[in-house]
């Protein structure tokens, strides 16, 4: 038996606390994958709860197909399923409505985009889909959905595409913008987007962009919940707890958290009521979770790659290698400004417990991808402010190490620019190891770059793992 709403779930699960037949959608969510489902998917469920309203979700994949027959097949229910030491518990999360394969049916996207029940689109569709070019700050024109849509906008392929098509239709029908609310992990991800979206709308006509400079609103966000990639394991465990079979079920942590800037154009639910935080500026906050915890994340992943590691609870398991991720958490927040209401030792220590869930399998192979796309907010920024600060900047160092040792390793890595990548590493001088990677165009800060000292470090460390290996 499959999930659905007549599924007699065993005892014990949380299911939607409203009348799922009188749900209309108001919001597009692109990116239908299981950080989505983990995280906003459910604070809209909670608030749907608290103060129901016109907030349904439709569900977009742009790529696979897969997810979205499965979300239809189970009547857009699925299940997730917090994990700690202390036991599970799983909810049945309600508050998608719909689903929409953007390959199958871009028209369909198309219309639902230009629909005036549509007030917000979210994005979560990982850091490389955007296309932005880090040099300019603006449209990477090389990015192959960028260079298909800025050609034939009238038939999108990317997110940033079907954000301009869909807005200049709302344009020509006489209707508002919709909010595009994006959840990725990019510093200052509403305004990255805001500008992508302008560039774009620019090149096509002007007046579109000028409509959505003053009429629009991108508010940034911080999304923050450990969601690892459902495996088989992860249906099967899901399947015994549930009583039914669940093709989109997922494990995740209790934690989670969404700080976001109340900049609306029509409104939103009532997310506050599931626990976000509504301020006036992100931030301090993303800056916080890019350092704090993505930025180790990442240092954990290609560690634990190096070492024969599958998890990050593995890598936390061995205690020197949990001390380094403190080190470089205590370095981190040395780089930050104070963050509002919140205490940088105790967020720590809450990290270093996240981490260590044991009940949580999140691979460091799925953390180490995309590295080109992630390094540069989570640990080269850092590292500048800490060498502005007079610091040395060294867990920076070893962290970029870690990585330029793991792609020397790994041929086959999953990155946009590993043609480069596996380049550098043919080219690799012994005397400067780090040298042919500190050269990539657009990829290191040019300050530091340049900085000798701080290449001596990343030299030492990277020496060191390679005599490792
Ligand atoms: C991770 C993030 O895969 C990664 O790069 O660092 O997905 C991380 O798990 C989330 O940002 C946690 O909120």
């Amino acid at each position: 038996m499959q999930l659905s709403s007549s599924s007699p779930f065993a005892g014990g699960v949380l299911s939607p606390q409203y009348d799922r037949a009188k749900l209309k959608p108001g919001i597009v969510h692109i990116g239908f994958g299981a950080f989505h489902r983990a995280h906003q998917a459910v604070y809209t469920d909670t608030a749907l709860a608290a103060s129901f309203g016109d907030w349904g979700i439709v569900g977009v994949s742009l790529r696979s197909s897969e997810p979205i027959r499965d979300l239809k097949m189970q009547d857009h229910l699925f299940s997730v399923i917090a994990r700690d030491a202390s036991g599970a518990e799983p909810r049945v999360v309600g508050s998608v409505v719909g689903g929409i394969s953007a390959a199958n049916d871009r028209d369909g996207l198309l219309v639902l985009l230009a629909d005036p029940a549509i007030r917000i689109v979210s994005l979560t569709v990982t850091e490389k889909a955007y296309g932005f070019d880090p040099a300019s700050g603006g449209l990477d024109r090389r990015h192959p959905a960028i260079a298909a849509d800025l050609v034939a906008p009238g038939a999108p392929v990317g997110v940033i595409g079907f954000l301009v098509e869909g807005l200049s239709r709302r344009k020509r029908a006489g209707l508002s913008p919709f909010t595009v609310l994006c959840c990725d992990n990019l510093p200052t991800n509403g305004r990255v987007v805001e500008r992508l979206v302008l560039e774009m709308a620019e090149a096509q006509d002007p007046a579109l962009a000028s409509w959505i400079a003053a009429e629009g609103a991108f508010p940034c966000t911080m999304v923050d919940r450990i969601v690892p990639a459902a495996t088989d394991e992860t249906r099967r465990r899901a399947a015994d707890l549930l009583g039914v079979e669940d093709k989109l079920a997922l494990d995740t942590e209790p934690f989670m958290q969404w700080v976001i800037e109340d900049r609306f154009v029509s409104g939103r639910p009532e997310w506050e009521s599931a626990g976000a935080l509504f301020v006036a500026d992100v931030e301090p906050y993303e800056k916080m979770k890019l350092r704090m915890l993505n930025g180790p994340h990442s240092m954990i992943a290609y560690l634990g790659q190096l070492k024969g590691l599958e998890y990050v609870k593995d890598v936390m398991a061995v205690p020197d290698y949990a001390e380094r991720v403190r080190q470089h958490m205590a370095a981190a927040a040395l780089t930050l400004d104070p963050v509002p209401g919140i205490d940088l030792d105790e967020y720590r220590e809450q990290l270093i417990e996240r981490f260590s869930n044991p009940t949580i399998a999140h691979r460091t192979k799925q953390i180490a991808m995309d590295g080109s796309q992630k390094l540069p907010q989570r640990i080269f920024a850092a590292a500048v402010d800490d060498l502005a600060a007079g610091r040395d900047a060294a867990v920076f160092a070893e962290a970029t190490a870690l990585w330029i040792a793991y792609v020397m390793q790994n041929p086959q890595i999953e990155d946009p620019r590993a043609a480069e990548l596996c380049q550098a590493s043919a080219a690799v001088d012994s005397a400067d190891p780090s040298g042919c990677f500190l050269a990539l165009p657009g990829l290191f800060p040019p300050r530091l770059a340049a900085d000798r000292d701080w290449r001596d470090l990343v030299n030492a460390a990277l020496n060191l793992e390679l005599r490792a290996a």
